[in-house]
């Protein structure tokens, strides 16, 4: 194994999200959002399916990213401990509802511009640079009501009003952009993704795709407008990587598994190509959906391709024609076959270390573009013990395993990759279930699944593995 091989200047550090980790969801004038009425529990999942979900929140429920873990008020705290370990980026993403509450204002918040700025001056006085993520599953609730979410062309226009503010603000402070987190996210949680709730009866293919067609859009005229703003500006898209593999070779499985990654690499191939691939063209034809493409569409989506492509990954996946006897699915976004060659984690996600190998090159090879890994790690119930140590050496072994793959696409594959984010690196609240118990952190956080706990910081076992793996640009996995 090769020692050493990451490049000068490698962006080592992890990433959170406005709605699971920053909490003050009505402070300082903030408005509501689609990700403050998903609650924990049950309902969650209808929810985050935009299947009758409620738009206002009730008092039968609770909703985590109302107080999340509250970095509102503890952002110093937090980033001097990220800066402890050395980082050199810290990915985050911006409350869209703390800039334009309404999301169809004129004029922008003061106070939600300047919580960002303080918290970019911050990451800045610590030397790391930090990297934004326009919008993270985050909508105001408002633009739901009104226009329906992203099924709305209007909904380009806010985005364009919402993107120039930022990137006129924070010009100087903020260099690398994304534009939607796990844009892919809309074909499997439509709610989260793109605020849709359907309608009784409604074709739910195509309100998907219309609001992936106006998302898409919105991203490259973001693009535009970042790169007219300040040249120096880089944007990314994002994805929700993870290679699908065919359960067997037969050709069947083969297809299959072929057709659920152009489902996902769709989103990438408009935004790092610069138009809609033959297959997915041919999909709409076969399927009736209209996304109502404008001539200044196909000019803006050819002329504002991204600069680099980022992804998260946690698990590969697995697909099959038809579900072979005795073999269970697995997953809960994304939900697959089993894979019966790899081991899964407490929350039923395979654990692949090489499909990170695997996925870099599929993604380099793809798109000849660089590549950013924004978000990978081990959701894991961790036990704090007596002595108040936590001792979470599953998660040095998850983590120590996947930067050796990126390491090999590196060194062995030529893959240029510009960073690597673990996500979550101070706990947080989990996309999917809602827990606090899912944990992802180098730092733990009081708090549990009901929200009670004192929000107290704790370094764990793997705060000095980072730290040392940083300190050596990776050379020492420890
Ligand atoms: C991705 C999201 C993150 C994050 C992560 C881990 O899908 O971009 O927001 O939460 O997955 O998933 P979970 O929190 O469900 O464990």
């Amino acid at each position: 194994m090769a020692q050493g091989a990451f490049p000068e200047g490698f962006l080592w550090g992890g990433a959170t999200a406005a709605n699971q980790f920053e909490g003050g969801y009505d402070e300082d004038g903030r408005g509501l959002a689609n990700v403050d009425v998903i609650p924990h529990g049950a309902d969650r999942l209808p929810a985050m399916l935009g299947e009758g979900t409620p738009l206002v929140c009730d008092g039968d429920h609770y909703y985590p990213a109302h107080e999340a873990v509250d970095f509102y008020h503890h952002y110093k705290e937090d980033i001097a401990l990220l800066a402890e370990m050395g980082f050199k980026v810290y990915r985050m993403s911006i409350a869209w509802t703390r800039i334009f509450p309404n999301g169809d204002e004129t004029e922008p918040n003061a106070a939600g511009l300047a919580f960002y700025e303080e918290v970019f001056r911050e990451c800045h006085a610590h030397g790391i640079e930090p990297l934004v993520t326009i919008t993270h599953f985050d909508l105001p609730i408002h633009l739901i009501e009104k226009y329906g979410g992203w099924r709305s062309r209007t909904l380009i226009e806010l985005y364009k009003r919402l993107v120039t503010v930022l990137f006129n603000r924070y010009k100087g402070l903020v260099r690398y952009w994304l534009t939607f987190n796990e844009i892919n996210m809309i074909l499997h949680l439509p709610f989260m993704g793109a605020g849709l709730v359907f309608e009784e009866g409604e074709d739910r293919t195509r309100a998907m795709y219309l609001a992936a067609h106006n998302e898409l859009v919105a991203s490259a005229w973001a693009t535009k407008i970042a790169h007219e703003v300040d040249p120096g500006n880089m944007v990314g898209c994002m994805l929700a990587a993870g290679a699908t593999y065919p359960y067997s070779c037969d050709p069947e499985d083969v297809r299959v598994a072929q057709t659920k990654n152009q489902e996902n690499y769709f989103f990438v191939d408009v935004q790092s190509r610069g138009a809609y691939p033959a297959y997915a063209l041919k999909m709409f034809e076969r399927e009736g959906i209209d996304v109502g493409m404008t001539e200044e569409d196909v000019c803006v989506l050819a002329e504002n391709t991204v600069d680099f492509i980022s992804f998260s990954y946690y698990s590969s996946r697995c697909a099959a024609a038809k579900l072979p006897e005795g073999v269970e699915m697995t997953g809960n976004a994304f939900r697959g076959v089993r894979n019966p060659y790899l081991k899964n984690s407490q929350w039923g996600w395979a654990i692949d270390p090489l499909g990170l190998r695997i996925t870099m090159n599929d993604l380099y090879d793809r798109y000849q573009k660089p590549l950013f890994i924004v978000e990978n790690g081990l959701g894991a119930h961790d036990v704090v013990e007596e002595d108040g140590s936590i001792n979470d050496d599953y998660r040095i072994e998850y983590l120590r395993a996947h930067i050796e793959a990126m390491r090999d696409a590196i060194d062995e594959d030529g893959v240029e990759l510009l960073g690597y984010t673990t996500w979550g690196p101070i706990d947080l609240v989990s996309a999917s279930t809602g827990e606090m118990s899912k944990r992802y952190g180098f730092v733990y956080v009081d708090r549990d699944d009901a929200g009670n706990g004192t929000l107290a910081r704790s370094r764990k076992k793997s705060f000095a593995w980072y730290k040392q793996v940083i300190a050596t640009n990776g050379a020492d996995l420890g």
